[in-house]
């Protein structure tokens, strides 16, 4: 993409409306625009973060064996009133009159909706364990939107929703969400510690938060010490094995959120228990017939008998991501993009497009990077090289690829990593290279679902 033609409206001071550092960022970045209180339009650059954000959630629940529908966002006020959750939501729910006076409401979860559309069909338990989830916007009435996307009234979540015959198919259920949760995250680069958390509105008995902590937390969360020096890898994950022993190990170190955290009966002393400021980017319940029966969604046992279904739901801020993913990489200048949620993989800069050499050079680049399937972003503006710099830096492409007089002559192009700050002389052949690097296929060559238990 060239700048020059690329609707990037950066913003050159500090928004005033902006209290934490994503929100200015992604203003400033020209990344979102709102719209409303807490409702935002993503333009360019920020749609392309929340797409490959998107993709990840999506590739890591598909291998996890959850299959991908979609429900719609406007849904009757009637499956709410079967839940009885129509008039505890309150305030938070949207209610919508259509024209034939049917109350109507834009949905802020689809546990309802899941469950209307599972009751019809899961009748036998050869039918189960099924996942069903779908990435859709939400709308929630919040009292204080703020923070920009991170605390929104629309949002978009990836909800998962799973269906077993017992108990102990739920928690298999729950446990491949669990695993699917700290693959997600790890290869966003995110440490995003799995704590125990209240179910709140939601429901059920057994709930975990998925937490990054940063300043802009909104909640406080408590945990051991260790978890300061332990790093989530992306680990590797047998969706056809047992997961005990993965829920086990990454919630061996106590982890709570506030609602969830009593000191008179937390397991670790005093001096070994940590306070910070928590971010959640996802959360995992499981509630099991809170829904199922009072909306009689039934499955027959294999001895005849008749039961509600066992269920869980599973739910990640996709929006509110690129603000987290903000929050935890960035520096004075800008952005700092992870490379798997950047929006370009690279930022090339002509810094003299007046002369014929330099650009050559940029455009023969910027057509090898092309061809190679390089997502690259392209200055080829007649501006300062400062304003150059810094809009490069503010946007954080993970490398920067610098043009200039004397390396044209030189026949070498400054390579610049903006995490590091680290500038080396390199050969057009050497950026192709490290930059057409191939990655490994993060999806199994076949299918994903677990076999029988
Ligand atoms: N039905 C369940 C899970 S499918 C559910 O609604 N869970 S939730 O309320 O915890 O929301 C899931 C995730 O959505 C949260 O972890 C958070 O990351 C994100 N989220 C919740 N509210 C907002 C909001 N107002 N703005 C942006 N993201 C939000």
């Amino acid at each position: 993409m060239r700048l020059s033609e690329y609707f990037l409206p950066v913003l050159r001071d500090n928004p005033s409306e902006a209290q934490i550092v994503s929100h200015r960022l992604m203003l400033r970045a020209g990344m979102i625009r709102q719209s409303s209180a807490g409702i935002y339009s993503w333009l360019p650059l920020g749609l392309r973060v929340l797409k490959k954000v998107e993709r990840i959630v999506r590739e890591e629940q598909d291998r996890a064996g959850a299959q991908e529908i979609l429900m719609p966002t406007i849904q009757p006020a009637e499956l709410w009133r079967e839940s009885g959750r129509y008039e505890d939501y309150g305030k938070e729910m949207l209610r919508i009159r259509d024209r034939h006076d049917r109350e109507m409401l834009y949905g802020p979860t689809n546990e309802e909706q899941v469950t209307e559309i599972v009751r019809a069909s899961l009748r036998s338990y050869r039918d189960l364990p099924k996942i069903l989830y779908h990435i859709q916007w939400k709308f929630r009435d919040e009292v204080r939107p703020r923070f920009g996307v991170m605390r929104g009234r629309e949002f978009l979540m990836k909800d998962a929703y799973s269906f077993d015959l017992d108990a102990a198919g739920a928690k298999r259920s729950y446990n491949k969400m669990f695993a699917a949760y700290l693959r997600t995250f790890a290869r966003m680069g995110l440490k995003a510690i799995p704590m125990q958390a209240d179910p709140g509105p939601i429901g059920g008995d057994l709930s975990h938060e998925f937490i990054i902590l940063a300043d802009a937390g909104e909640s406080d969360v408590f945990f051991d010490r260790r978890w300061v020096e332990t790093d989530i890898p992306v680990i590797e994950v047998d969706h056809r094995g047992g997961l005990e022993p993965i829920f086990q190990r990454w919630t061996a170190f106590y982890a709570a959120t506030d609602e969830k955290h009593d000191p008179a009966r937390c397991p670790v002393p005093e001096k070994e228990l940590v306070t910070a400021r928590g971010l959640e980017v996802g959360h995992i319940f499981h509630f099991g017939d809170k829904y199922s029966r009072p909306m009689q969604a039934l499955v027959t046992r294999p001895d005849g008998a008749a039961v509600p279904l066992q269920m869980g739901s599973y739910g990640i801020g996709v929006s509110r991501l690129p603000g987290a993913l903000i929050e935890a990489n960035h520096d004075d200048a800008g952005i700092i993009w992870p490379e798997s949620v950047a929006p370009f993989r690279v930022g090339l800069i002509n810094l003299r497009p007046a002369d014929a050499l330099c650009r050559t050079a940029a455009e023969d680049l910027y057509g090898k990077l092309l061809a190679a399937g390089v997502e690259v972003l392209y200055d080829d503006r007649d501006e300062s090289p400062g304003a150059k710099f810094a809009t490069m830096d503010l946007i954080g492409l993970p490398d920067q690829l610098v043009i200039a007089p004397r390396g044209v002559a030189a026949g070498t192009i400054e390579m610049k990593h903006r995490r590091t700050g680290e500038r080396r002389d390199v050969s057009a052949d050497e950026v192709l290279d490290q930059l057409v690097a191939p990655h490994p296929d993060p999806l199994p060559a076949s299918g994903a679902r677990e076999g029988p238990a």
